[in-house]
């Protein structure tokens, strides 16, 4: 299984620290083309040039900031050749299945992947954005949701309006703990290859820190639900690191102003990217037990 073999690092924004036996590819110069987000053209053109060293299976593939969870749906492509409709299993605060109109970004990607013809299913686990409600529900796309292609596992929040437009697979939940009860008795019968996503923005303060919106699960809980998938598991990666970058592109600055990120202090940053690292080992562990 290939999540067992080194981490590999893409190191567009220098936020990943060290993991043992990881490989490390330097991809600085793509950080203003792909970060936040890009014309499909322009992530075709990173999955052309980063082919080679994805032959070689790599184990869990870590991206750093989540700005870059577009990237998860060029390492999909590599499970296209197994032949057997894949699971994806994504953690997330966010759906990242919102409506975007010039390409991709990291809060679009999800509607992309689940149109991938050998994607069967897409389970975004531990949302606790506003994005789900019914202010923003016409950002979201809902053709995926009506049929159960994507299924949003939320945490108090109000999904009444999806009630109302006969989407029925989306559910929120009161704690972690009961949408992980629910969660493992949905999938205890599956026999799918599970492909797993996690963005640590999912994750509680008290876990790790990021410089976003971030959500209420504790690290424990995701490491469970990743141990009762991990058999399943065929690959993974993980974004939600940490960064700083201020885009050459107006457009982009304007977009991701939008999103309120604050400046972060160089110490903060340090520390926080330390936590981070003892994190992503705990996934690693979590996979390889
Ligand atoms: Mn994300």
């Amino acid at each position: 299984m290939a999540p067992t073999a080194n981490p590999l690092i893409l190191d567009f924004d220098r936020s990943v620290l060290p993991l043992p036996g990881s490989e490390s590819i330097e991809l600085g110069r793509w950080q203003e083309a792909i970060r936040f987000g890009c014309p499909l053209g322009q992530l075709r053109a990173l999955g052309d040039s980063l082919a080679p060293a994805l032959v070689r299976q790599p184990g869990v593939v870590f991206m750093g900031s989540g700005d870059y969870h577009h990237v998860t749906c060029l390492l999909l492509e590599r499970y296209r050749a197994l032949g057997r409709p894949l699971h994806v299993v994504v953690f997330d605060n966010h759906p990242d299945n919102m409506r975007y109109p010039w390409g991709i970004h990291c809060g679009s990607w999800v509607w992309h992947a689940s149109r991938l013809p050998f994607v069967a299913q897409i389970d975004v686990l531990g949302i606790t954005s506003t994005d789900v409600e019914r202010a923003h529900g016409w950002e979201n796309h809902l053709r995926n949701l009506k049929s159960g292609r994507v299924r949003y596992w939320c945490v108090g929040r109000d999904l009444g309006w999806m009630r109302w437009l006969g989407i029925t697979h989306s559910r929120s939940f009161a704690s972690v703990g009961e949408l992980a009860d629910a969660f493992g008795s949905a999938s205890a019968a599956r026999t799918e290859p599970v492909y797993l996503s996690v963005d640590k923005d999912v994750l509680s303060a008290d876990d790790a820190h990021t410089n976003w919106d971030q959500g209420v699960m504790r690290l424990s809980e995701m490491q469970s639900v990743i141990g009762a998938l991990r058999q399943r598991v065929v690959g993974a990666d993980v974004t939600g690191e940490v960064s700083v970058y201020r885009y050459d592109s107006r457009f982009k600055r304007m977009l991701s102003g939008l999103d309120g990120q604050p400046d972060i202090a160089e110490a903060d940053l340090q520390r926080w990217q330390a936590e981070h690292r003892s994190v992503n080992l705990a996934i690693l562990h979590a996979l390889a037990q």
